[in-house]
């Protein structure tokens, strides 16, 4: 156990409730060797994803889209220890980074099975033993500052029975399948004119499968046109 890296469920996954929870019960099923650090909520600051975390992507098409999305709403972000195979093994039951690819190339995986397209791809976890120590350089002090949370004076054991609680508490949710998503982001794809419609479908559909407060609050609604944006982003 020498690795510390960074795991985290996008704002798709924390909507979408049974679609997080399974992914969790993916990964800490699908990979041995993990210690949980810290299992929190939190929505992240634009200021901190754009020139921390995702500062290797300035400069690319997605970089504004990428940042705004993650910053939209709450994400489950762990600090994870484990050992160098164990950074390797997250990534391949992640699954490659477009749901849509990993469908094809990776089936079994939590991107293939739960990401909706694209850019949207349900969670984030660190690609190679440098990142994962340049990421956990930046998540630690910034959840020590945010949250008051001390990854040193963690206890995996009551952290893990937390993820399992909140585990416990969304996989009986129901799900939409990804595919009804795909199809929709297709047919906008074809046709951008139809944006308007799809934002709005996919609204509904994203409301099938979360809680009362994000529908209340409208997020469902801005989520589902960050969405259609990431496939739209493409064809710019
Ligand atoms: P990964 O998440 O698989 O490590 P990266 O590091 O290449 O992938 O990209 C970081 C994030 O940027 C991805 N998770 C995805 O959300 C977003 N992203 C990457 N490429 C694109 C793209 N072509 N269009 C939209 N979003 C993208």
């Amino acid at each position: 156990m020498e690795i510390t890296l960074v795991f985290f469920l996008k704002p798709d996954a924390v909507v979408r409730r049974y679609a997080g929870a399974r992914s969790l019960r993916m990964l800490m099923d699908g990979v041995s060797d993990l210690e949980f650090l810290c299992f929190e909520s939190i929505k992240p600051d634009r200021d901190f994803l754009a020139d921390q975390h995702y500062a290797v992507h300035k400069g690319k098409f997605f970089f504004d889209w990428l940042v705004g999305y993650v910053a939209s709403g709450q994400i489950l972000v762990s600090i994870i220890r484990t050992t160098k195979e164990g950074v390797y093994k997250i990534r391949e039951v992640l699954g490659p980074t477009f749901p849509e690819k990993a469908e094809i190339e990776a089936p079994n995986t939590i991107r293939a099975r739960y990401g909706i397209m694209a850019g949207v791809n349900i969670a984030h976890a660190s690609d190679a033993i440098e990142t994962a120590k340049e990421e956990s350089s930046m998540w630690i002090p910034y959840l020590k500052e945010k949250l008051g949370v001390d990854v040193n004076e963690a206890n995996p054991r009551v952290i893990e029975d937390r993820i399992e609680g909140y585990i416990s508490t969304y996989i009986d949710y129901p799900m939409v399948d990804p595919i009804r998503y795909r199809e929709l982001l297709r047919s906008v794809m074809e046709d951008p004119s139809r944006r308007l419609e799809v934002e709005a479908k996919i609204t509904k559909l994203l409301s099938l499968e979360t809680d009362k407060e994000f529908i209340m609050s409208g997020y469902t609604g801005e989520l589902a046109k960050i969405i259609v944006e990431s496939v739209l982003l493409r064809r710019k």
